[in-house]
């Protein structure tokens, strides 16, 4: 019988960021995000929904973190928000923003969750978009280094994981576009492809100066990690010549080579660099020592990924589109691909040739039509069909010895999915929006139970 057990000390957590799930937007001090301001403004966000209130877990955090329990999680991931911290973005720390996470945590620790804190999960103080353009501007790498140094010499008593950064292209090459209008925020016109570079270049700076602030911080020993969605590259069949052509792939992608190769090799892709020509972003010296630090995990967002196949053609390789009736999930980009979180950890250990770099899924889910029936429940089995043949495929990669070390099932909550508002349902817990009531989907109970087992069932 195949064996499904995973080994003893692994992390099974859930996941989760503060825009999403917090509300009490005006409370407590917090001024407004980029994502306050983008969502207010018409036509935007599908229904015009905004995270005003989303989950009001900023209020109902206790009763969530109960119901963590009764999952039984080991581990948490959530996200603080910044216009929390440090509502205009740079200058004074609002102690009240502090105390909201500071009781988070003690909250979680008292449960027996370990808590890990993403640093920034998109939600950039509208003050620094006002101010100089956030993400287009150098000193945001410099402020967003400031903000974490209030944070971890103030949380870092109780808490030792930290995540710099979530998905660098999404606030960056999603919030900005060139002629047209980006669907992420700040949802910024730019002229040039150069300025969108420049913007993942300055969150890449802000990741190193980010670990190093953290490290000088942080009173006690602590983990240090980035979490990012690069590209995940799947041979269409398992043989020699077709994976060495997913592995050059996944070195050219431009996404790869431009993010997590500078983070971990020290060195954008040269292929990447020769593409864009005179739109390379402006790269100044010690630059790429500040963005590649050790780091003591990497945490890994996965969702999908693309089919590649051996060419005749310059590069070696080909990109295969999906075709129209591929199986996907409940969003037009979430082609059923489990083999992609597999192929992602080994490319990493493998075509990067970090072998020694624990690897964390820090995301990992779908989103599905729930519905509540008259029993009142939700019977997703279409999500728990996702998730176990995605944690079949991480069982692989342990199994072959890649060093997977944890799993964060996205998300415990449904949630505000960014553009598309309240729409898509991602959690294992259904809100209902009305009454803000919590009703665990029948994925929960079967997730509760891998857990308690130790294997996918
Ligand atoms: C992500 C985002 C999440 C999304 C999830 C589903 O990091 O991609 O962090 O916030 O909700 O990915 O699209």
């Amino acid at each position: 019988m195949t064996n499904y057990k995973f080994p003893e000390d692994f992390c099974w957590g859930t996941a989760t960021s503060s825009y999403q799930i917090e509300g009490a937007a005006t409370e407590g001090g917090r001024k407004p995000s980029v994502w306050d301001t983008f969502s207010a403004t018409p036509g935007r966000v599908l229904n015009n929904d905004t995270g005003a209130i989303a989950c009001d877990h900023y209020h109902l955090y206790k009763e969530d973190i109960e119901l963590m329990a009764e999952l039984g999680i080991k581990h948490y991931r959530f996200s603080i928000a910044w216009s929390r911290i440090i509502p205009d973005g740079r200058g004074a720390v609002n102690e009240e923003g502090v105390d909201f996470y500071k009781r988070i945590i003690d909250c979680l620790n008292e449960y027996g969750i370990t808590p890990h804190a993403t640093l920034f999960h998109w939600d950039s103080p509208q003050a620094l978009e006002d101010l100089y353009g956030s993400w287009q501007n150098r000193q945001m790498a410099r402020d967003y280094a400031d903000y974490v140094t209030a944070v971890v010499s103030r949380l870092g008593d109780r808490i030792t994981n930290w995540m710099t950064i979530n998905e660098i292209p999404c606030f960056t090459h999603i919030g900005y576009k060139v002629n047209s209008d980006p669907p992420h925020a700040p949802g910024k016109r730019v002229n040039s492809l150069k300025e969108i570079w420049q913007t993942s270049h300055h969150a890449l700076l802000a990741h190193g100066l980010g670990c190093q602030a953290i490290r000088a911080a942080s009173p006690v020993s602590c983990s240090v990690s980035l979490v990012d969605n690069f590209a995940v590259t799947v041979p269409i069949q398992e043989s020699a010549e077709h994976i060495e052509a997913a592995q050059k792939a996944f070195h050219t992608s431009g996404q790869n080579g431009g993010i997590i190769l500078p983070v971990l090799t020290g060195k954008y892709s040269p292929t990447l660099l020769e593409e864009l020509g005179e739109n390379a972003p402006d790269i100044k010296d010690g630059d790429l020592e500040t963005i590649h630090q050790a780091l003591d995990a990497l945490g890994f967002n996965i969702y999908t990924g693309t089919y590649i196949r051996a060419a005749d053609n310059k590069w070696g390789y080909e990109i295969l589109d999906f075709p129209k009736g591929y199986p996907r999930m409940e969003m037009p980009w979430l082609n059923l691909l489990p083999d992609a979180i597999y192929w992602g950890i080994r490319h990493i250990s493998e075509t990067l040739n970090r072998p020694d770099l624990p690897i964390i899924i820090t995301e990992n889910g779908c989103p599905a039509q729930d519905e509540l029936n008259e029993k009142g429940e939700v019977i997703d089995s279409d999500r728990i069909l996702y998730l176990r043949q995605h944690l079949r495929m991480a069982k692989r990669a342990i199994s072959e010895g890649y060093p997977l070390k944890g799993y964060f099932l996205w998300s415990f909550l449904d949630n505000f999915e960014w553009a598309w508002g309240y729409q898509q349902r991602f959690g294992i817990v259904y809100v209902d929006y009305k009454t803000q009531k919590r009703i665990p989907k029948t994925s929960f109970n079967w997730y509760r139970e891998c857990i308690r087992t130790n294997q996918i069932i």
